[in-house]
C-alpha cells in the first residue's frame, strides 16, 4: 500500500485524457488499492487515477460517513442522465481549499467494471451522481474550475500558483537547514 501524490491545478498534467485500462490484473487492483488509500486519506470521498498522474479510466468513490463503501469504477461510461439539473457546491483534492456551485444531471446511470473486469451498472442521485460525473471529467482532463467563469478561475490559479511558489521555498529552506 502507498500513498499517491496528488496533482495540483493549474498542473497540466490533470488535461491529459485517460486511456482504457485492457488488463484486469495485479498492477490494477495494487493501483485501486493505493488510490483508495490516498483518498482515505486526503480524506476525500472520490479520486480519478489522473490526479495521481496515471492517465488510465479508473476512479474510485466511498461517499459514506464511515468509509464503510469503496467502490471502483473502471472504464466507465455514462448511459443515461437525467434533464433535470442540480447545483452542488464542489470541492476537489487537486483545488484546495476551493468550494463553489456547479450545475450537472442530477441522476445518472453508469456501466463500468469492477477490479476483477466484471462489468456492473449503478443509478445515481445526490452526492454520489455528482461525485461520478466530477471524476469522470477529470478523466477526460477537465477540472470542475472549468465550469467556472474565467473571472473565477484565473483568481483560483493565482491564489494556487502563490500557495505552491510558497511549499517550495519552504521544502527549499528545510533542505538547505538539513546541509547546514
Ligand atoms: O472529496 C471530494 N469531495 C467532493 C465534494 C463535492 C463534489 C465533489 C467532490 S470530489 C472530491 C474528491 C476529488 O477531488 N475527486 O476528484
Ligand atoms: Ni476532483
Amino acid at each position: 500500500m502507498a500513498i499517491l501524490n496528488i496533482l495540483r491545478y493549474p498542473d497540466p498534467r490533470l488535461h491529459k485524457v485517460a486511456q482504457p485500462v485492457a488488463v484486469f490484473d495485479e498492477r490494477l487492483a495494487q493501483l485501486v488499492a493505493d488510490m483508495a488509500e490516498t483518498m482515505y486519506d486526503a480524506p476525500g470521498i472520490g479520486l480519478a487515477a489522473t490526479q495521481v498522474d496515471v492517465h488510465e479510466q479508473v476512479i474510485v468513490i466511498d461517499t459514506t460517513e464511515d468509509k464503510s463503501a469503496l467502490v471502483a469504477y473502471i472504464n466507465p461510461e455514462i448511459l443515461w442522465s437525467s434533464d433535470d439539473k442540480q447545483v452542488y457546491d464542489e470541492g476537489c483534492l487537486s483545488v484546495p481549499g476551493v468550494y463553489d456551485g456547479v450545475e450537472r444531471p442530477s441522476k445518472v446511470k453508469v456501466r463500468a467494471y469492477d477490479v476483477k473486469g466484471q462489468p456492473f451498472e449503478v443509478e445515481a442521485d445526490g452526492l454520489l451522481a455528482v461525485c461520478i460525473q466530477h471524476e469522470m471529467d477529470h478523466l477526460l482532463g477537465k477540472v470542475f474550475v472549468e465550469y467556472l467563469s474565467p473571472l473565477k478561475r484565473n483568481r483560483i490559479k493565482t491564489k494556487l500558483q502563490k500557495e505552491e511558489r510558497g511549499a517550495q521555498r519552504e521544502a527549499q529552506l528545510r533542505a538547505q537547514g538539513r546541509r547546514y
